[in-house]
């Protein structure tokens, strides 16, 4: 396949300003009738050929002004409909057909549980019909869906419905037109058996909106919450971004079968049903928080993405990154702040700065790619979110939010690029961001490495020094504009001496701080204030002073998260650390004190509490020893919890009291508390404290808290819980797909005896469990296996490898965009010991090589591969 170049964007030669679309819906056969009216652009020469993009469609009829086209004016191949010598203006009417229930691929329009739906991002529209699919053409669409009633009484389209009626045969019709023009990747049509839940929302100038969420019926009980996070979204973007929403109805529908988490598409945004459906029985709190970020994601998006759009694809992390960085504001207001930039962080950590440091490593706007669909990334997504807050922290907040309405007011209704985001930045902001832009266009993330001096006048300073590795493509880096946020405590008095933000933009640079009368503790890079990785020695007592007394409260909890990482990591033998025995006992003196903070943040105290996970601790060495640092981890779990068994009793049963389940932020944090407390006690051995939580508890929060700990334990309740949980949750799927990823946990057995955690889950892709249709179940167990179960996946003789690449290529047959997401989950194999990485090479290579894999694939094995 041919790679696609940002060097190489052209505007388009041809502009379509309006597109009438009727559908005669039918799950083998779909007929597609469009109209398109096109103009040649300014600049392109007479005569120019009109080049359409479709894939996977059957053409029927073309006609030019009415007239059908004859054959030598028109050439077809798979990828498109090429149109000679048009006319500067004309009428274009093309029939397609193509089979809704036979694409597995969920890109176009496909079938979902018998209901039509479909995702157009980034290039499924051109599954539906010849068009061209390009986010810089913005057209307006007119609409007409008809169907079988009975079967399909719902059908929905982008903006208001402007007409329905009945037909012969039992067959009806709707009519839905968009006043607002919109690029293609933004259409959707669903058709089913649908019910809807209402409600409405004015606008701060006094709109009335009327608010759907469509499920299958059986779920209508369970979209309060999704209802309840809608308008709050809606309210927050007016509050803060002065943002007010543009249509008389917005719609949400749920489908089980979904490549992603949502889609934005206008006025009518389709989720994933995991992040629709819930009720306390359920949904735990986790899904209750990502349910409440996922819907403000989208509805934010009716500015970031559909009023200002994307030029091009390279421009993706214009409209994702911003609107990342916007949720994660919302959910900051919504809940509590630190402990929200504390969680985004650690997905930053767990998700982004492995990509970055892997061969997977890619520019927030990327230069080249094959398919676009595998750039949907941690590094567009995360990445490009904290360029943005690093963007607010240089403006500072009021400046910030004029540069935000200037960028909006300049770009509405257009299609614009990184660069025009960044201009309004500027301008609005009256700085100059020139270096700043490096952290668009390059890869990698820079290490600072840090040295205080004291001199003996008690002058404070600091020297900085920034490298980037060299990644893919990209070996020379520049150094880039590092805000670096700073506060000093006094060692003694442990008051806050000093505080600011340093600008660093030099390869070195050297900040005086001040003079002082005691020892400073500097806590840098405060809030996190920059994606970058601080190398730097402290003591164990200024480590310890930081977890304990930081006003900063996600340093505090970086820095209690370092000590539970080094400590696991030097009892797995992977890294130095000086007694660690001594050590690990001054830890746990610190983390009973932080518990002391339970009352005051329960939620942050839970965070203390929890260890980082095996594959996060496996991000932090350089040679990966699977088994080693499972044992490490374990042994200092253990030991903690059994350290601190008198307090964690204590808090776990002071937690205990089944309140009537709310989903608010204040409960959660309480729950989160107890079941962290739980966890370390069932590591500590009191696994039947977590059986009977789990047979008493009253919401999914406890049950699965109770269930998860359960299932990653070799207790002999293990099974019991599992058992139980499926019994009871069966016919759930959503609950079961918590099921699998437990499943997909399973430790080793300790010595010979039993099953291996790959013959388990093996075994669990033939159970009526799992589905390779369905990527919410192929995420739960194959995904889950591969990169969180250390030990059971990275076996020694390579079958976790081999498992797994079979498994990808079965998928990759049915959803390329999926298998390819997957795959991404070897991208440590470099990093694995030498016996292991063979193994892991072998099968990637095979990989490579297998038959008529999808360009997705391919494009992922060999970038895994270079
Ligand atoms: N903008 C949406 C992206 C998306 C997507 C991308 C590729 C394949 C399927 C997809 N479904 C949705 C989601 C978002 O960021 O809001
Ligand atoms: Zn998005």
């Amino acid at each position: 396949p041919r790679p696609v170049r940002l060097a190489d964007y052209r505007p388009p030669a041809y502009l379509i300003n309006r597109i009438e679309l009727d559908f005669c819906l039918d799950p083998q056969r779909t007929i597609v009738a469009s109209r398109l009216s096109v103009q040649k652009a300014p600049g392109t020469p007479a005569g120019a050929p009109l080049v359409l993009d479709g894939e996977k469609i059957e053409l029927l009829s073309v006609a030019l002004d009415g007239a059908p086209l004859p054959k030598d004016r028109y050439a077809l191949d798979e990828k498109s409909l090429t149109l000679f010598d048009p006319p500067e203006s004309f009428a274009l009417a093309i029939r397609t057909a193509c089979a809704p229930a036979a694409n597995t691929a969920l890109s176009g329009l496909y079938i979902s549980n018998d209901m039509f739906c479909t995702q157009c991002e980034a290039e499924g529209f051109r599954r539906i019909t010849y068009f061209l699919d390009r986010p810089d053409v913005l057209a307006k669409y007119a609409v007409r869906i008809e169907a079988d009633q009975a079967r399909y009484p719902v059908l929905l389209s982008n903006g208001n419905s402007v007409e329905s009626g009945m037909l012969p045969e039992g067959r009806h019709f709707v009519r839905w037109e968009d006043p607002h023009p919109k690029p293609s990747y933004l259409f959707a049509l669903v058709g089913g058996d649908l019910a809807a839940v209402e409600d409405s929302f004015i606008t701060r100038s006094g709109r009335k909106v009327a608010l759907k969420i469509f499920v299958q019926p059986q779920n209508a009980d369970k979209c309060a919450y999704t209802l309840d996070c809608l308008k709050r979204a809606m309210r927050w973007d007016e509050e803060t971004f002065g943002r007010e929403y543009d249509l008389d109805i917005f719609m949400i529908v749920a489908v089980d079968h979904f490549n992603f988490g949502a889609m934005e598409n206008k006025g009518l945004n389709i989720f994933n049903s995991a992040y629709v459906l819930a009720s306390p029985e359920t949904a735990t709190d986790t899904d209750y928080e990502a349910i409440e970020s996922i819907v403000a994601h989208e509805y934010f998006h009716n500015w970031s993405g559909n009023r200002v759009t994307c030029r091009d694809w390279f421009q993706l992390c214009l409209k994702e990154g911003f609107t990342v960085f916007r949720d994660q504001e919302f959910s900051a207001d919504m809940r509590s702040r630190a402990v929200q930039r504390i969680k985004d962080v650690r997905r930053l950590w767990s998700q982004q700065f492995p990509e970055d440091a892997g061969p997977l490593a890619h520019p927030p706007r990327p230069e080249t790619y094959i398919t676009i669909d595998n750039f949907y990334t941690a590094t567009v997504y995360e990445k490009g979110a904290e360029i943005v807050r690093m963007v607010k922290t240089l403006l500072r907040h009021e400046k910030f939010r004029s540069a935000c309405d200037l960028y909006f007011e300049r770009h509405d209704g257009e299609a614009a690029t990184v660069e025009d985001f960044v201009r309004a930045m500027e301008d609005g902001g009256g700085i100059d961001l020139r270096q700043f832009r490096r952290w668009y266009s390059d890869a990698g993330t820079p290490r600072v490495s840090v040295r205080e001096h004291i001199a003996p006048s008690g002058a404070y300073a600091l020297e900085l020094a920034q490298k980037t590795d060299p990644t893919p493509g990209q070996s020379e880096k520049p150094p880039r504009h590092i805000p670096i946020a700073y506060a000093l405590y006094g060692a003694e008095s442990g008051r806050r001496l000093a505080e600011g933000v340093l600008e660093f933009k030099e390869e070195t640079g050297h900040f005086d701080l001040g003079k002082f009368d005691e020892r400073p503790i500097a806590s840098l890079l405060t809030g996190f204030s920059a994606p970058v990785r601080l190398e730097r020695s402290l003591s164990l007592d200024d480590r310890l002073f930081l977890a304990a007394r930081d006003d900063d409260l996600f340093n505090r909890w970086a820095a209690t998260e370092a000590l539970w990482r080094d400590l696991c990591l030097a009892f797995a033998g992977a890294k130095e650390m000086e007694s660690r025995e001594a050590a690990l006992s001054r830890f746990e003196e610190a983390l009973f004190a932080a518990m002391g903070e339970a009352d005051r943040d329960p939620a942050l105290a839970a965070e203390l509490l929890r260890c980082p996970s095996e594959a996060d601790l496996a991000r932090n060495v350089e040679i990966i020893e699977p088994t080693a640092i499972v044992r490490g981890r374990t042994y200092v779990r253990e030991a903690v919890g059994a350290a601190l068994k008198d307090r964690l009793l204590a808090l776990y049963e002071r937690l205990r009291p089944n309140r009537p389940f709310q989903p608010t932020a204040e409960q959660a944090g309480e729950r989160a508390l107890k079941n962290a407390a739980l966890a370390l006690l069932v590591a500590a051995g009191e696994t039947s404290l977590a059986l009977e939580q789990a047979k008493s508890a009253n919401n999914m929060t406890d049950e699965a808290a109770a269930t998860a700990t359960l299932a990653t334990s070799s207790g002999p309740e293990r099974r019991e819980a599992l058992d139980r949980f499926y019994a009871r949750w069966k016919a759930d799927a959503l609950v079961v797909n918590k099921w699998l990823a437990w499943n997909a946990m399973r430790p080793e057995p300790d010595g010979a005896q039993g099953d291996s955690s790959l013959d388990h889950v093996r075994r669990l892709t033939g159970h009526e469990a799992f589905d390779r249709r369905n990527p919410n179940k192929a995420r739960s167990l194959l995904g889950v296996f591969a990169r969180e179960n250390l030990a059971g996946f990275h076996r020694l003789d390579g079958a976790g490898y081999r498992f797994f690449v079979d498994e990808i290529l079965s998928i990759d047959a049915l959803n390329p965009q999926l298998a390819a997401r997957l795959i991404a989950a070897l991208d440590n194999w470099r990093r694995l010991e030498p016996h292991r990485r063979a193994q892991a090479e072998r099968e990637l290579r095979r990989l490579a090589n297998a038959k008529g894999i999808s360009p997705n694939l391919y494009e992922m094995a060999a970038r895994l591969l270079a």
